[in-house]
């Protein structure tokens, strides 16, 4: 870690080099003070720039830091970078986030590479900006759209940027160059405006019912009441001073570092780097290259993964038995590409690129020039068996093959071709163009470089892998069966379907267990019941009378058709019969039971399988929930659930 000075004429150059993203530790601030120090102690210097090495500028401050209030504060750095009394300018590459981007907002000027991207995610941690950020960006840019920056933690592009003023100049190359020639330019030019921090007056107006009416819709989004945070300070840089602003900001976000949210919400980003990062074996590994993948059945799954595949610039290849089942999924494709040009969120164009990437086929040998193929056919061993045997004799040595099975043994799978070191299970989740979770099964015999790919590939498509072991269902849907299990027990004992579900969602989830059945078909249920020579009385019955769900109308609810679930009397009759048949007696049951004759026995499954090696971490569960099953974010997924804010829970709700 260094940083650095150098003069080129009257302009000095301050480096941050602090790999990997130059985040504002302690050490970092001390240095960056001496240089600061400098600049301002030599007459000839006039203007100074502050620009980073390596792949960014300032992504923020050390997030293992934060909590710590550890002199020179970076409110202290800002302070003497504005008050340095010369002009000077950040030069940012990149992404300027967070903290990096308050340090830019201490300079008079900010100019940009045109590929960098800006942004304020503190709010994702579940904090809001704590050194000037929502208060200085609300001089400069106004209220509404400091707002949309830190209550949503998105990054912005710097045409962006610069149409609303946050920055000042954009250049294709020789970022610190240009940044020298333009603040000497302004110098000469006698055109510096004051720092940020006295731009109050010419801040752009806003309008309060907007903002509020923001504020819910970023709450809204995020599951969550953080975006609340910055938007009280970004009201307070509208009415307070901007001392009292500052403080009120600072003191804020100093109380937010100290909630059970951020230690969740950090505990999430740590886990999620480490569970998408090689290890062992793997990381020596080299990544075999992929472009062309193909993908083995065209129904809501397989269109899924091809979609996710065309949508990151890969080549397409979607085989289906007959040529009705294809031109199936290629409309549906189509359509999904359709509808997001007509919700806005998609061009025209682009739409048109992603679908041309994306070719058709029956043929099992034009999957010979695949790089990569995935079977995303009908979740039974024979057939997948005889499908891994048909690849196997068409597929280029080298090529991986994968499968997508969310419940069967991967070694057995791979078995059934000669070369069981090239298979591993990619498990996408529904709808996979969509779902960010990627669970990466390694079988006993997947090879390291394999594994390496799949990594690799996951990064490329935006997705969070998660490295697991075989097992019956893997880490998620292993889980979820143990959270299931006692479903039909406490109905029939007198929690209502809509009781239960009211229960999961005030603990956080977007649904709860009968709703999400219900979405996805309670035949898959019944179906993986009869095969395996199981019953279970109540969703048995429910099906036997055709209530398959929202897609038959009637499943646990019944349903509008605007797809609305309500409650009704004839499944509580159900209910009712079928408690009396098997001698359970009715009582009320309390959301408290609910929450732990579900969550508990899903924790301790959780347990077994970090017991059985089929996941190397706790963390690694914890970012399956969070990604794959809407576990709340905000309680860090449900090992971290169970061991730091489970019992603090109970006794809150006893007090
Ligand atoms: C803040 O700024 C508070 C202030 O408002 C007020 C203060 C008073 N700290 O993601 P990657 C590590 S809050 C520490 O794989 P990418 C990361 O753990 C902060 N470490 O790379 C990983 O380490 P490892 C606001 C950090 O290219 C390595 O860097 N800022 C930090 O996919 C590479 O990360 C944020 O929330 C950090 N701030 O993405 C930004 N950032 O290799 C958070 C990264 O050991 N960061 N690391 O696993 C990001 O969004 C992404 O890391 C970034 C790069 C887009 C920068």
């Amino acid at each position: 870690m260094k940083v650095d000075i150098e003069k080129f004429g009257r302009i000095a150059v301050i480096t941050i080099d602090r790999p990997p993203v130059n985040a504002l530790s302690q050490a970092l601030r001390k240095l960056i003070e001496v240089r600061l120090d400098e600049a301002a102690g030599d007459e000839a210097v006039k203007g100074v720039v502050l620009a980073c090495a390596g792949r960014t500028f300032v992504a923020g401050a050390d997030i293992e830091e934060l909590g710590e209030v550890r002199p020179p504060t970076l409110h202290a750095v800002i302070d003497k970078l504005e008050a340095l009394g010369k002009p000077s300018v950040a030069a940012l590459h990149g992404t300027a986030l967070g903290g990096g981007l308050e340090l830019a907002l201490g300079c008079t000027f900010r100019v940009a590479n045109r590929d960098a991207r800006l942004g304020l995610p503190e709010v994702k941690l579940g904090l809001l900006p704590g050194a000037g950020g929502t208060v200085r960006t609300t001089y400069l840019i106004g209220a509404e759209a400091t707002l949309k920056l830190a209550g949503s933690g998105n990054m912005m592009g710097v045409e962006a940027a610069q149409g609303i003023g946050l920055v000042d100049a954009v250049f294709d190359n020789d970022l610190v160059a240009n940044a020298i020639r333009f603040l000497s330019d302004r110098i000469d030019a006698d055109d510096i405006p004051p720092p940020v921090r006295h731009r109050r007056e010419a801040m752009p107006a806003c309008d309060p019912q907007a903002l509020e009416s923001l504020t819910a819709e970023l709450c809204r989004k995020a599951r969550s009441s953080a975006p609340e945070l910055a938007a009280q300070s970004v009201r307070n840089a509208l009415t307070l001073s901007f001392e009292d602003a500052m403080a009120e900001e600072r003191r804020l976000f100093e109380t937010a570092t100290q909630s059970d949210r951020f230690g969740a919400l950090r505990h999430l980003f740590f886990a999620e780097r480490a569970a998408a990062k090689p290890s062992g074996d793997v990381a020596e590994a080299e990544p075999r290259a992929v472009q062309t993948v193909a993908v083995i059945g065209a129904g809501t799954m397989g269109s899924g993964i091809a979609m996710a595949f065309a949508n990151s610039g890969f080549d397409v290849i979607v085989r289906e038995t007959d040529e009705a089942a294809l031109a199936r999924g290629m409309e549906r494709i189509a359509d999904t590409y359709d509808r997001s040009v007509k919700r806005g969120s998609l061009s025209a164009e682009e739409a048109g690129r992603r679908k041309a990437r994306i070719a058709g086929t029956v043929a099992i040998a034009d999957l010979a020039s695949a790089d990569l193929i995935i079977e995303a056919a009908f979740e039974d061993m024979a057939v997948k068996k005889t499908i891994f045997a048909e690849i196997d004799a068409v597929a280029r040595q080298g090529a991986i093959l994968a499968t997508n099975t969310s419940y069967l043994d991967v070694n057995a799978i791979a078995r059934s071709t000669t070369r069981p070191a090239d298979v591993l299970g990619l498990h996408f989740f529904s709808p996979a163009n969509v779902m960010t979770l990627l669970e990466i099964v390694r079988g006993d015999q997947t090879a390291p470089d394999v594994l390496a790919t799949a990594l690799k590939l996951a990064r490329r498509l935006g997705k969070q892998p998660v490295v697991v072991g075989v097992c019956h269902g893997f880490v998620g849907n292993r889980m979820l069966q143990a959270r299931n299990a006692d479903l039909s027990q406490l109905i029939l004992e007198g929690a209502k379907p809509a009781q239960i579900d009211a229960a999961f969602r005030a603990f956080g989830w977007p649904m709860g267990p009968c709703q999400m059945q219900d979405l996805a078909g309670l035949d898959i249920g019944w179906r993986n019941r009869k095969a395996l020579g199981e019953t279970d009385a109540l969703p048995d019955r429910l099906c036997e009378l055709g209530r398959l769900g929202q897609k038959a109308g009637k499943g646990w609810y019944l349903y509008d058709d605007n797809h609305k679930p309500q409650p009704d009397p004839d499944v509580d009759a159900i209910i009712a019969e079928i408690a009396e048949i098997g001698g359970i007696a009715r009582r009320a049951v309390t959301d408290a039971e609910i929450i732990d004759r579900t969550h508990g026995p899903m924790i301790a499954e959780g347990r077994r399988i970090l017991d059985e090696g089929i996941a190397a971490r706790s963390s690694d569960i914890d970012v399956v929930w969070a990604h794959g099953y809407g576990f709340p974010r905000d309680l860090g997924g449900p090992m971290y659930w169970d061991d730091h804010l489970r019992e603090s829970a109970q006794e809150k709700k006893k007090v």
